[in-house]
């Protein structure tokens, strides 16, 4: 039975009510950063946390992230991800969705659209994880920007920061902006073919910021606390989060909502301790993340 685009199925519960309980199976396409709570460590304990069976590509793996700490190992994966494509192949292995993050190099740009062709049956998800606060991450140039820019213009679903959303539009970053800016991004974005964009970042006034989602060229704008600072991380946790909601059901206003209460939740859970630079405890805030999604 279908509400919405939820699923229904009928059960015993509690109250003798029905219960809702899709279960759904995506992949996730990002580094192995094994020090720093972000990219895999994020997403796969979040996406199993909303209910979702959780496959993973590991496109890169890093001794720990490469925002902050003296160094990082990198081990490439790249060459690795069409063997695993082609047995997958064989088992006619498919998912409901395909998230990716951070990818190692332009070479996995491409072979993310050919496992994008070959075994999603569902959406395409892209963040795009290259950039923020106006700058590229370290390891990452224009030409990846570029190719990156082209792979969320092909996606179903794009999630960047307004960094990331201006490296693939050429527009020019600013610390401060009005709406008109955000509203001429976006319709850049949808000129260049972006499909939904969930904008994050968004802040119009003192002490507040938020999401935008823009699908189909309409925009809805979902405002909430800003807390001072800024934690390592949190695009990571946010799309995730994210794609938990949409893969339980939830529409993309919804589950934009749900994963900004989360993220805030989580950075609330860290701010306080000057020693956890470089990521967010995610961890503490999973249970009331179940909770938003009702489960
Ligand atoms: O959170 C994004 C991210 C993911 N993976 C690696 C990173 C970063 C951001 O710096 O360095 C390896």
């Amino acid at each position: 039975m279908q509400s919405g685009n939820r699923i229904m199925i009928s059960g015993p519960t509690k109250g003798g009510g029905e219960v809702f309980m899709p279960y759904k199976r995506v992949l996730t396409i990002q580094d192995i950063s094994c020090v720093g709570q972000c990219s895999l460590t994020v997403a796969l304990p979040i996406l199993s946390a909303s209910g979702t069976e959780t496959c993973i590509l590991p496109s890169a793996v890093l001794s720990n992230h490469t925002a902050g700490f003296s160094g990082f190992t990198f081990r490439d994966l790249s060459d690795d991800m069409p063997a695993i494509s082609a047995q997958w192949k064989k088992d006619k292995i498919a998912f409901d969705a395909i998230y990716t993050g951070y990818l190692g190099s332009i070479k996995q740009i491409d072979y993310v659209r050919s496992i994008f062709r070959e075994h999603c049956n569902g959406l395409r998800i892209v963040d795009p994880a290259m950039a923020d606060n106006g700058k590229l991450y370290v390891g990452f140039d224009e030409a990846y920007a570029a190719e990156m820019a082209k792979l969320c213009f092909e996606a179903d679903i794009t999630l960047p920061n307004i960094t990331e959303a201006c490296m693939m539009t050429g527009f020019e970053y600013r610390e401060s902006y009005d709406r008109a800016y955000i509203d001429a991004l976006l319709a850049k974005m949808c000129e260049l073919g972006a499909q939904t964009i969930i904008l994050t970042g968004v802040t119009y006034r003192e002490g507040r910021t938020g999401v935008v989602v823009n699908k189909n060229g309409v925009s809805t704008y979902y405002e909430h606390k800003k807390i001072a600072g800024g934690c390592h991380g949190t695009g990571d946790v946010y799309a995730s989060a994210f794609v938990g909601a949409v893969m339980q059901g939830f529409n993309e206003q919804e589950a934009a909502r749900i994963a900004a209460d989360y993220t805030l939740l989580c950075i609330e859970k860290t701010v306080d301790d000057p020693k956890h630079w470089y990521g967010v405890k995610f961890e503490l805030a999973l249970p009331e993340y179940i909770r938003m999604l009702g489960l």
